[in-house]
């Protein structure tokens, strides 16, 4: 900040001369912002967008040709949003990525503040996220917590190449700034024979299956579960079934939701861009936009959003 005398305010003669001892002492008159600081309504920054899976999956095969996990702490791939200026998130707090690992190849162990979680597209039996020492089994369809500070590391220990979705709140730590990130010590990833067949952290696709099957609809056609007991402080985890022909809209919402698709085939039309979907795909619901949903088949979509942090500040709206 600059330095004046404080009486030279009292000898500003006009507006201007204020606004230029202002600008020396480096405070804004906020009664005169080129944009205003405040707005009726979310002005939807981030844009619906979707990613398909053959494409993250082609780009991943050509990735492992070059790029090793001793280069790469991870192999991932990023879906940024599309908005102009934006290099990294794929919603305002959340972001998502296309990992890949190799068989027999391992992803070294770190822990960060940034809650992580997964969702298998493709692994054979024998890979596993180790989170804390114990290795969870990782099939198509599960999902995995790495709650904040958590040690993990991925270990592919079948013939097949893995692949996954990451989702984390990273965007948001990002934000506000409470970041760290940790190598594991000592050694290149962490070795461990325990595997955890019932870990809290794991949300397997039989389990979530059945749980839907059990659930009443929530609209017709619309089953919707919660993932839990476990969870993460930012995201909430939902799976919805859509029944194969079925039509649905929901409430526009401020809380963001970034969707992947685990079985099935749609269309979704969010603030009236239509897209596409099939297994492996990701697509974004930005805070504020109108979205509706249409299966072409039986469909499982995973929704993590951003709402826990909206309820907790008294954010959360939805249109009436
Ligand atoms: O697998 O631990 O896509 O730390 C981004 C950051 C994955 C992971 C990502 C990560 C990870
Ligand atoms: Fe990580």
């Amino acid at each position: 900040m600059g330095s004046i005398n404080p009486a030279e305010f009292s000898k500003a003669q006009d507006m201007q001369q204020l606004y230029r001892l202002l600008e020396a002492v480096g405070i804004g008159p906020g009664w005169n912002k080129p944009e205003p600081s405040l707005w009726p309504a979310p002005k939807k920054n981030f844009q619906p967008a979707h990613w398909s899976y053959g494409i993250g999956r082609a780009a991943l095969e050509s990735a492992g040709k070059f790029v090793s996990t001793e280069l790469a702490e991870r192999r991932n791939l990023i879906l940024s949003n599309p908005v102009p200026g934006n290099t990294y998130g794929t919603a305002r707090t959340i972001v998502s990525a296309y990992q890949m690992v190799m068989p027999h190849e391992a992803a070294r162990s770190h822990r960060h503040t940034p809650n992580a979680l997964r969702l298998v597209v493709e692994a054979a039996p024998k890979t596993y996220t180790v989170v804390d020492g114990k290795k969870i089994p990782m099939l198509p369809g599960d999902v995995l917590l790495t709650p904040n500070w958590s040690w993990h590391g991925h270990n592919n220990e079948s013939d097949q190449c893995a692949y996954w979705i990451d989702f984390l709140d990273a965007p948001l730590v990002q934000l506000l700034e409470p970041m760290f990130l940790e190598g594991f010590p000592g050694s290149f990833v962490e070795k461990t024979d325990v595997v955890d067949q019932n870990s809290p952290f794991r949300f397997a696709f039989e389990d979530t299956r059945s749980r839907l099957e059990a659930l009443p609809d929530t609209q017709p056609g619309k089953r919707d579960l919660l993932l839990g007991p476990q969870s993460l402080d930012t995201l909430d985890l939902h799976v919805w079934r859509i029944e194969a022909g079925a039509s649905l809209a929901d409430k526009r919402s401020t809380a963001n939701s970034v969707f992947a698709v685990i079985e099935g085939e749609g269309t979704s039309v969010i603030n009236e861009q239509e897209f596409h979907w099939s297994r492996g795909d990701v697509f974004v619901v930005p805070g504020w936009n109108t979205h509706a949903y249409k299966a072409d088949s039986r469909s499982y979509l995973l929704r993590v959003t951003d709402e826990p942090v909206m309820k907790r500040f008294n954010w959360l709206r939805q249109e009436a």
